[in-house]
């Protein structure tokens, strides 16, 4: 194996390549161009000098025969490429100084691309991460995923309201992208399944009377950090098959044409703007066959073009599903081994359970994927009777493992089966079909085998593991926050960006006055930073010397943004009754999309620009307090907010919150957590320790214990606290909402449903609330002293070596996926 090596970067080449470019795309000399074509110019420039380690690293991947992962997802985050690329090529410095002798700014260029938006939430931006370590640490693996016309939506705040405006991010091209339609696959949909006997009287199952979908592939390069390696975010665009010929052009044809290319134009239209949350609808289910039976038939035939056997698919090919979503993969594989390879059932089981593996990234229950019979049967009916022919298996599995021990086995049937109530369940499909599950973060992890999942736990124990997420530094920290990043190098090296462990070495500057001094006026750097953006956006002036408390994650009742906008409130009130009260300055930050119909997280939305525009324009606040709601939160502008948070608000129902991983980006940029033992959340605070954290509310163990006895009754709480008491009545008597007080009353009815029937706060927000005010004031008082916050802060860096992907990545090989490692 050759030595990892510098890639070269020519840069009078690659200047010459933006100038030309900048001609031939739009016929005009660089002063004419705009920033936006400049752009695109640099882009096309960058790709050039990717393409050929690109084209290596495939030629490599053939000579050694590594295995592959296929990390089939839904969801992939990537945010911009451009600044990313370059720093991942080691180019930063050419780049930004060829640029400046053409009198260009690499910043500005950056700026102007359009974000790839092709996820939700954590499970897009994980799978991201996830590509940008496995390129770093040499490991051959393709992304595949859907290429979405319309990512996620863009968000405009309008009146204080949350306005949904459609992504457009092709409309200009995007430069990195090759269209390779030399792999399209053909898609089957509906139809019915024909069986007849071949002359050595195997049963043959055919697809009949179905329509079909043209799947395209576009290919776009992840470059890993220095190594020259190149792998492939592949996702898949749909085009109507080619049927108008003139002499099928009777009746029947015709209307099968137009709804052939209707399904085409429809199927990857746009991302569903859900998150955690299933909503059962068709073309959900279309879009996820879509792009797995044309990433699992190019899966096989890649494997094919090179080898001989089909049985040896496990040895050098693993799925890794994230989530339920791209579980019909394991179907799909069945098909493809039986039906196209003609494998007996067994061969093409036993290739298919060492072939899957599946992530769990929520025990959220409305996140449960449970496909209704008539549907799935209707769209999929080939894939269907796999599916049912595996649960038929498995209820004997069942049977055979408890009959005669004393358990209930109908019992278990009813809890476990894949089919059952007329519903398809694809959790319970990939557990029963994979070789690994795996939740996101320790507790996550045991609350899937202790709670949610146990009766699988039980049975099939050996499946189950821990993979807790991270996070890449070289997005996080090297791009995001070029300021902190020298200060670790000129500390500890420069060996943190591919091993982030290194950090630790930070630990013995915590203490250093001088090291302290340096942090604090980094943070303030990149305070002032995102103030201007704030200016810019908002037309909000933020004190950047006020304490920076963020919260910036989907908004989720389960995160409970509204106990953070509550304490805002309660804040307010503390003011406005003692004007004089001694309070450091402090800005509260919110960024956060609602799903279109989730009107309670709407409204939440409103709730926060109207006690912003309350406490930011009352004189007897005295900047003490500021809120500042930050439109259209997505990767791009969050790598501005963690650099220059200082307080990072993880506030989740414990329980709730699989993992997080804002979490771990803010703790790498330096912002002390305030936080419930959630998630990842306690992971973080065992590697830094509970002083340099702020830790309240209610543990899962508590919150689980609650639910199982019904919830809880908050009424006690509204009558016994009066501060409760008096902001609950604020939701409701129009202090922020004088044109119409009953306007938040749907915030008012969920805290403290009066109807006997319906719960209440079944997030546990008034439970938490005196809790979460006390670590608060916490927060406060000890950020008076500067020295010790700026010592927990640098303890937050140094200690948060254990959440980076690359560590997350390497346990995925080596538990899980067992890949070989390539080098360049
Ligand atoms: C079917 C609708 C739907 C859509 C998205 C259901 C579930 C999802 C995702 C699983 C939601 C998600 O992004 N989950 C988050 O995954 C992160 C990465 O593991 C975790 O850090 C977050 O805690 C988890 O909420």
């Amino acid at each position: 194996m050759k030595k990892s090596v510098k890639p070269k970067f020519d840069k009078d080449l690659f200047k010459r390549s933006v100038q030309y470019n900048v001609r031939t795309l739009y016929r005009k000399t660089m002063e004419e161009a705009t920033d936006r074509q400049i752009f695109t110019a640099v882009a096309y420039a960058i790709k050039d000098q990717v393409v050929d380690d690109w084209m290596e690293t495939q030629k490599r991947y053939e000579e050694e025969d590594p295995k592959i992962v296929y990390y089939m997802s839904m969801e992939f985050l990537m945010g911009r490429a451009l600044g990313n690329m370059v720093i991942n090529l080691g180019a930063d410095k050419e780049v930004r100084s060829a640029l400046e002798e053409m009198g260009l700014d690499l910043n500005v260029i950056e700026d102007q691309e359009p974000d790839a938006a092709l996820g939700n939430g954590g499970l897009g931006r994980l799978a991201a991460c996830f590509l940008d370590s496995l390129s770093t640490l040499g490991y051959a693996a393709y992304g595949c995923g859907i290429r979405y016309r319309y990512g996620m939506f863009k968000q405009q705040i309008r009146d204080g309201y949350q306005r949904e405006v459609p992504d457009d991010w092709l409309s200009d091209g995007n430069p990195f992208e090759l269209r390779r339609p030399e792999y399209t696959k053909t898609v089957k949909f509906g139809g019915y399944v024909s069986y007849h006997t071949d002359e050595n009287g195997r049963g043959i199952f055919t697809q009949e009377d179905y329509q079909s979908v043209k799947a395209i592939p576009y290919d776009l390069p992840i470059v890993g950090y220095g190594n020259g390696i190149v792998n492939t975010l592949r996702i898949w665009d749909a085009e109507p098959v080619q049927c108008f010929q003139l002499d099928s052009f009777d009746k029947g044809d015709y209307r099968k044409a137009v709804e052939q290319e209707n399904l085409a134009r429809n199927i990857v239209e746009v991302l569903y703007p859900n998150d955690n949350h299933y909503a059962g609808k068709e073309l959900r289910l279309k879009q996820q066959y879509f792009f797995i039976s044309a990433s699992v038939q190019e899966a096989v035939d890649k494997f094919m073009r090179s080898h001989e056997d089909i049985h040896d698919f496990p040895k050098k090919v693993t799925f890794q599903l994230n989530d339920t979503h791209p579980t019909v993969a394991i179907a799909e594989l069945m098909r493809v081994l039986m039906d196209d390879y003609g494998l007996p059932w067994d061969e093409a089981w036993n290739i298919t359970t060492q072939t899957c593996a599946y992530t769990n990234h929520t025990i959220m229950s409305e996140a449960l994927e449970k496909w209704p019979i008539e549907l799935f049967s209707r769209l999929l009916p080939r894939v269907y009777q796999i599916i049912e022919e595996i649960n038929r298996r498995f209820i004997e599995e069942i049977k055979k493992t408890y009959d005669g021990t004393g358990v209930d086995v109908q019992e278990k049937i009813r809890k476990m089966a894949i089919i059952y109530d007329g519903q398809v369940k694809m959790a319970h499909l990939a557990i029963v079909s994979g070789y690994s599950v795996n939740g996101v973060a320790r507790l996550h992890t045991e609350i899937l085998k202790k709670q949610e999942l146990k009766d699988f736990y039980e049975m099939m124990p050996g499946k189950f593991n821990n993979k807790t997420n991270g996070i890449t530094q070289r997005r996080f920290l090297l791009h995001a926050n070029p300021l902190l990043a020298q200060w670790v190098t000129a500390h500890v090296g420069s060996e943190w960006i591919t091993d982030l462990s290194r950090l630790s070495g930070l630990k013995v500057y915590a203490d250093d006055p001088k090291a302290q001094a340096e942090f604090m006026n980094i943070k303030y750097q990149n305070k002032v930073r995102l103030a201007q953006y704030i200016q810019e956006h908002n037309g909000i002036t933020v004190d950047s010397r006020s304490i920076f408390d963020v919260q910036v994650k989907r908004l989720h009742e389960y995160k409970r943004q509204l106990l953070n906008i509550l304490h805002v409130m309660y804040l307010y009130n503390k003011i406005k009754d003692n004007p004089d009260i001694d309070m450091i300055p402090r800005t509260f930050i919110f960024g956060a999309k609602a799903a279109a119909g989730y009107q309670n997280a709407k409204l939440t939305i409103k709730l926060i620009n109207s006690v912003a525009d309350v406490v930011n324009n009352d004189a007897d606040v005295r900047n003490r307090i500021k809120v500042v709601f930050i439109e259209d939160y997505r990767v791009s502008n969050a790598e501005i907010i963690f650099a220059a948070s200082d307080v990072s608000e993880q506030i989740s129902t414990a329980s709730k919150e699989a993992s997080g991983t804002g979490n771990m980006k803010f703790m790498l940029n330096g912002a002390l957590t305030i936080g419930t033992m959630d998630g990842a959340n306690v992971e973080i605070v065992e590697e830094v320790g509970e002083e340099n954290a702020f830790i309240f509310g209610l543990s899962a163990d508590e919150v689980i214990r609650y639910e199982n006895y019904g919830g809880y009754d908050p009424n006690q709480i509204f009558n016994n606290d009066p501060d409760v008491r008096r902001v609950l009545m604020q939701l409701i008597n129009g202090t922020y909402s004088p044109d119409n007080p009953e306007l938040f009353r749907p915030l008012y009815n969920s805290l403290l449903n009066t109807l006997s029937t319906a719960k209440a706060d079944t997030y546990f927000i008034l439970k938490d609330f005196r809790s979460y005010a006390e670590a608060q004031q916490k927060v406060e008082d000890y950020y008076r002293d500067q020295k010790s916050w700026a010592k927990s802060a640098i303890l937050n860096v140094a200690s948060s070596g254990k959440f980076s992907a690359d560590r997350t990545i390497q346990e995925y090989v080596d538990d899980i996926w067992h890949l070989d490692k390539v080098t360049r």
